[in-house]
């Protein structure tokens, strides 16, 4: 049998932002409104991958070394509620062109090796709270922490002590 790990493509938020959306969120949700999401996993998943074996994840990896894309900035200006998932999420209210490149080109890949791609459209965001399944009266925006995005990196999902853990496993600049 081969060992796999559940990994993603996702974009870091640097830490005075993780911190900062961090003070924001409790000033903002009840406690019963769902289940924050620690500081240390906040994120922007760019692609997620599933269940990828060792060798996949070579080619996955070596495609990632490949890409060629210039930084760009984006806006957490936006904050929503999808009841179906029970996830509470901040975004944005125009995504860069940049960013839905940058995803489009790893979600291919992905898709390339064998990945299982959402036919849903992609919709970047940070998940806030999670098990949110009850109606939340929500911001009516959010602070707009601006971020520049010069690499992307890749997570592998754990989940040890009942407690999701991203670890992180390799980034790569954007530049060119
Ligand atoms: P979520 O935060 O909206 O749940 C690690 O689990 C990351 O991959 C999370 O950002 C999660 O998005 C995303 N993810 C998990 N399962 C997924 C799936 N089946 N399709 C797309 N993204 C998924």
């Amino acid at each position: 049998m081969t060992s796999t790990r559940r990994l993603f493509f996702a974009i870091a938020l640097p830490d005075s932002v993780r911190q900062a959306i961090i003070g924001w969120r409790a000033g903002q949700f009840p406690y019963e409104a769902g289940r924050p999401v620690a500081a240390a996993n906040l994120h922007i998943t760019l692609a997620f991958l599933g269940e990828v074996s060792a060798n996949k994840e070579q080619a996955l990896r070596a495609a990632a070394m490949r890409l060629q894309q210039k930084p760009f900035t984006l806006a957490l200006d936006d904050c929503g509620h999808w009841p179906g998932s029970g996830v509470v999420w901040l975004g944005m209210k125009r995504a860069p062109r940049g960013l839905l490149q940058l995803a489009q080109r790893l979600r291919a890949q992905a898709a390339r090796n064998g990945c299982y791609q959402s036919p849903l459209p992609f919709h970047p965001h940070v998940t806030l709270l999670r098990q949110a399944r009850q109606a939340v009266a929500l911001p009516p925006g959010a602070p707009g922490w601006e971020i520049t995005v010069d690499g992307f990196s890749l997570y592998a999902s754990l989940f040890d002590n009942g407690r999701t853990r991203y670890m992180l496993l390799d980034s790569w600049p954007l530049a060119g």
